[in-house]
């Protein structure tokens, strides 16, 4: 976890004198700081298909992820909590959060829909 920080960290600061050479406007310095910071992605509906509790992996048959630009699908996230995965089972319904973290579809937050 630390290491992966300080790799994002290290990525963000690279990234600042590239933009400031290319680009002297100075709105673009909010791009660094909005990627080291995410805004929570929105909620879609789903519904789990199959749970890989070893791995720590979740399959959705999801609705649109607009943040992602995916339509409905069914489709294998990474739980960032593998803890989830042991918690979850197939044919719960559920509001989640997706993203892609460190380059893999992540499942970032869910919720129960009774
Ligand atoms: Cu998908």
């Amino acid at each position: 976890m630390k290491t992966a920080l300080i790799t994002l960290v290290a990525a963000a600061s690279a990234l600042i004198p590239l933009a400031a050479s290319a680009q002297a406007d100075h709105s673009q310095h909010m791009t660094p700081a909005r990627a080291a910071a995410p805004a929570p992605a929105a909620t879609t509906n789903g519904v789990v298909k199959r749970v890989d509790a070893a791995r720590g992996d979740v399959t959705i048959a999801h609705d649109d992820i607009k943040n992602l630009g995916m339509g409905k699908m069914t489709m294998t996230f990474r739980a960032k909590d593998p803890a989830w995965a042991k918690k979850l089972k197939e044919g719960d319904q559920i509001r989640f959060a997706a993203d892609m973290v460190k380059g893999e579809l992540t499942l970032v937050a869910y919720e129960m829909v009774k």
